[in-house]
């Protein structure tokens, strides 16, 4: 039996990659990225769940009869009331690269929550089956906000993002490390439950 098809509605290429890396090849994996007539759908809902689905159902429109998802994900900081969520990507402005939204963390978290760094990554997964019934799964993985930029590997906020139970930040455990315990790793292997009963 040929292997399934999975099309992936993410034009985040560190995303991609842990996408990838965590499925693995039984999934013929393809990305919006091989689409000429996808264009990202402004992501103006007020929950993860809400913007995933927004990107989600934008591909489903245009690859029916396969499998769909998309990844809504972010960090959340407890001492900054739940910020930056689901503004993680724009957090320093509407083209803020990831180098910038850090700075804005790392100043955030240093003026309103020195002394209380705990956080948590959330991603949640909206995914149609080919039949077009929608599947909602979700992975958190909780840890603390570092001082200072430490690591070369991964993206976004991976550089300040202590995993509880590590001493070093995403960036410097490396990605076979952060695909273990990853909020996105809890996600995937739930989707990948559904995917294997389905086949
Ligand atoms: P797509 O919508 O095209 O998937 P995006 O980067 O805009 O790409 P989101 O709207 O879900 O995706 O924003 C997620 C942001 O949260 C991302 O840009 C990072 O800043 C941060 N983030 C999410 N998961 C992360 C991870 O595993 N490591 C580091 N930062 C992460």
């Amino acid at each position: 039996m040929s292997a399934p098809q999975l099309w992936i509605s993410t034009t985040n290429q560190g995303k991609l990659n842990e996408f990838r890396n965590l499925i693995g090849g039984s999934v013929d994996i393809h990305s919006v990225g091989e689409l000429a007539n996808y264009y990202p759908p402004p992501e103006n809902g007020q929950t993860f769940t809400d913007n995933a689905r927004i990107k989600a159902k934008t591909l489903k429109a245009l690859k029916p009869g396969a499998w769909v998802i998309a990844d809504d994900s972010g960090l959340e900081v407890d001492g900054l009331g739940g910020l930056p969520g689901v503004h993680s990507a724009r957090y320093a402005g509407p083209k803020a690269s990831d180098g910038e939204n850090v700075a804005k963390l790392l100043k955030m978290v240093q003026i309103r929550s020195a002394a209380n760094r705990k956080a948590q990554f959330r991603c949640v997964l909206v995914a149609y089956d080919p039949a077009g019934v929608e599947h909602v799964v979700e992975g958190v993985v909780t840890g603390t906000i570092a001082t200072s930029a430490k690591g070369k590997g991964g993206f976004g906020y991976d550089p300040v993002f202590i995993p509880e139970g590590k001493e070093q930040t995403f960036s410097e455990l490396g990605i076979a490390v952060k695909n273990q315990i990853s909020h996105r790793a809890k996600a995937i292997r739930q989707f990948m439950s559904l995917i294997e009963q389905s086949t």
